[in-house]
This record gives structure tokens, sequence and C-alpha cells, in this order.
């Protein structure tokens, strides 16, 4: 796992200073990577902060197993739907630095609000990546422990987790949690699309008015399903922080390294006391929505090929061979971790057993209640009723 403190003194290898300006000339991206894999020491954001990385080459070399990790097993889960194994998924493609980075970043004592997306958090939050395949087969209600892993339910209804995180970042300075290195930060993900949502508006009033401990991570695909960005805002969406009080900054999601230095130094900030901020991590969604969605009737093949050069695992494979970090068995090995990780995935999955339907009552309350016990009661008979005949 990687543990670089962007906060720290770097030991100044391999790359110059870079002041104001990403190497993508784009002043509003925080960049510490560029496509080519050419290492920037530290950027000084729009918002005046000083972003580095101080990783060891086994973090470095951490840091790519991790986003290889995420998309093989991702890939894994396309395949199972494809094959009918699953009912629907949700791919990262293109977005595993975004998540890696950002997941990285958390301390243990961090609190995650994901969509239903963010299996490369979910990965770094050192879950199963089993836990969530469940749901996706349809097989499971999803009634994980959000204490256990300190990563809340997957979230469908676009924008809701915002407002959950929230309430939950508000009753962490509530009890008093915060002000320290050791206190708690919660993050809350979400979408460019889930931008318009009240929701996500509301939790940013109350977070700001409350200054909440929290970092909202908004990853700009460029997508919400078929509808692209220009639908969304006339502004770039890290600036309508502005609005709500608190700071904004952009990073290129892409880049596994700025991701991380931008999110730990918001994380950070959150837990001693400073409120919330906004991240828009600016990647592209490489893949279709979901496995229910054809991509090619709205977007054309350049776009998305100009997209591939910024490939986010590709760049960090550069910058691993050109200084000599890893070698040809490294890359290797870890394509063989993948293969083998994704096979016992998919043998898990297809080993998952049905349900009884009645267990669907099971973890609705803790302690029960007087009402789905009726209801219980009465889908038991009407599944009784079927007993002994074909249908
Ligand atoms: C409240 C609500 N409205 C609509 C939907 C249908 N829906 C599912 S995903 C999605 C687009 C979300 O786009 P974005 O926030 O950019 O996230 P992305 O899927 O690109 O990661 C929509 C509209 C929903 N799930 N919830
Ligand atoms: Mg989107």
């Amino acid at each position: 796992m990687a543990k670089g403190d962007p906060g720290g003194t770097t030991r100044g290898r391999r790359a110059a200073p870079r002041s104001r300006k990403s190497a993508a000339g784009d002043p509003e991206l925080v960049q510490l990577l560029t496509p080519e894999g050419e290492r920037i020491e530290s950027v000084t954001g729009p918002d005046g902060n000083e972003y580095r990385v101080d990783f060891t080459d086994e973090e470095y070399r951490g840091l790519y197993r991790d986003l290889v990790l995420v998309r093989k097993l991702d890939a894994e889960a396309t395949a199972l739907q494809r094959q009918g194994e699953l009912g629907i998924w949700a791919s990262l493609l293109g977005q595993e630095a975004a998540q890696v980075g950002s997941g990285r970043a958390l301390r243990t004592q961090d609190m995650a609000f994901p969509t239903y997306r963010e299996h490369g958090v979910l990965y770094c939050r050192g879950i199963d990546p089993i836990m969530p395949l469940g749901l996706f087969r349809g097989v499971d209600q999803g009634g994980w422990d959000p204490n256990e892993f300190k990563f809340n339910m997957y979230t469908i209804v676009i924008g809701a987790q915002t407002l959950h995180a929230t309430g939950y970042a508000m009753g962490i300075t509530m009890d008093g949690k915060t002000g320290t290195d050791d206190g708690e930060a919660v993050i809350a993900y979400f979408g460019d699309g889930a931008t318009s949502q009240g929701d996500v508006n509301e939790a940013f009033v109350w977070a700001g008015v409350f200054n909440a401990p929290m970092v909202f991570f908004c990853q700009n695909n460029q997508y919400a399903i078929s509808e692209p960005l220009e639908r969304q805002t006339r502004i770039p969406l890290y600036q309508r922080a502005a609005g709500f009080g608190f700071p904004g900054i952009r990073v290129d999601g892409n880049d596994v390294l700025a991701t991380y230095a931008v999110t730990r130094t918001a994380l950070d900030n959150a837990r001693h006391g400073q409120g919330p901020s906004l991240i828009e991590a600016y990647t592209y969604r490489m893949g279709a929505h979901t496995t229910s969605d054809d991509p090619t009737r709205y977007r054309i093949a350049s776009e998305v090929e100009a997209w591939q050069a910024k490939d986010p695992i590709a760049r960090v494979r550069a910058f691993l061979e050109k200084q000599q970090i890893a070698d040809a068995d490294f890359f290797a090995e870890v394509d063989e971790q993948a293969r083998r990780e994704s096979v016992h995935l998919r043998e898990r999955v297809l080993a998952m057993p049905n349900p009884e339907p009645v267990t669907m009552f099971d973890h609705v309350y803790p302690n029960g209640s007087p009402l789905l016990d009726e209801q219980r009661a009465q889908f038991s008979r009407y599944m009784e009723s079927f007993e002994g005949s074909a249908h």
C-alpha cells in the first residue's frame, strides 16, 4: 500500500518542479505525471497549495499493481455480465487512477460513500472484490456493514450518498473527532451528472455552512449516460464550490500521483477542522455507462482514441520503465497475479448460491417489525402455493 506524504519533503528525484502550470499546459489541472510518463516533482495549484508525492520505488510499484488488478477484475466482471452471470455491470474502465489515487489517500479512520462504480476504491479499502458482485448478480441485498471497512453501500440513486456523507461528517464534528492528525474525514464520490442533482447541491450547502469534515470527490468522466458534460454546466465543475463557500480544485484524474496528492491534502484539511472541499477528477469513461448502454450511439471513436492516449495505467508503466523502477519480470508477475485473481473471482461468482426468496425480509430492520413479519408470512404462503405444481 502506498503511503507517500504529499505534505512532506520530497527527495527531489527524477523530476523538475513546476508552478501553476501542468505539463498538459492547463493551468487549472493539477498534474504530477504526464501521459508520456514524465514526472513533475511538485505543482502549485490555483488554490495556492503545493502538491507533491514522495513515494518509495516499492510504493510506486504498488500503485501500478493496484491499477492493473483493478482494471483486470473490472474486465472480468464485464465478461461475466456478457455471459449472463451478472444482471448488469458498471465498469470503471479509464477511471482507475482517480479511484486508486483517492482510495489510497484515505487514512484507515476515514469513511467513504461510493456510487455504483467505485470498485477501485473498494479494492483499496481492503475489501474482497466479490462483495459487490452479489448485488450485480442479484443474489444478495447488499447488507454489508459500512463500519467494517469504512465503506458504505453502493448507491444507485444519483447523488443521494452526498447527503448521507454530509450528515455523517457533521456527526463526526459533533462527536469531537476532528482537529487532530487522528481526526476522521469523509469522502463522498459522485459523477459529473450528479452535480445537477438537488441532493448534491443541498449537501454542498450543509457541508459548507456546518464546516463538515469532508471531501466531495467528483469523477468527471465527461458523460452522464449519454448526456455530455456541456449539458450539466457552463463553468468548470470545480468552480461551483466557490458559490458554496469552500475551495474547489481540478486534478488530472488519469494521474494517480496527482489524484493521491490532492485528495490527501483535502482529507487532511478536513480532518484538521478546515471544512469541506470539492475535487473534480478530470477523467474519461472509456467503456459504456453500464453493460446496458451502447456508447457508439452518442460519441465518436476519435474522442475515445484521444483519451486512450491519456491512459492512466500506461503512463505509470512508462514512468516505471524509464526510471528503471520495474523490469519485465515485475510486469509479467503483476499480469499473472491479475489473471489469477480474476479467475478466482469468476469461480466464486459462479458458485454463489441463489438465495431463498423469503430471505429478502431478513435484514430490513435489525430487530424485525410486526408489519414485516406479516408480509413474510403472507409471502411464504404464496410461495408454498406453488409447491407440487409445475410452475
Ligand atoms: C435520482 C436518479 N435519477 C436518475 C437515475 C438514472 N441514472 C443512473 S446513472 C445516471 C447518470 C449518472 O451520471 P454521472 O453522475 O456522471 O455518473 P457516472 O455514471 O458517469 O459515473 C442516471 C441519470 C438514477 N439512478 N437516480
Ligand atoms: Mg459521469
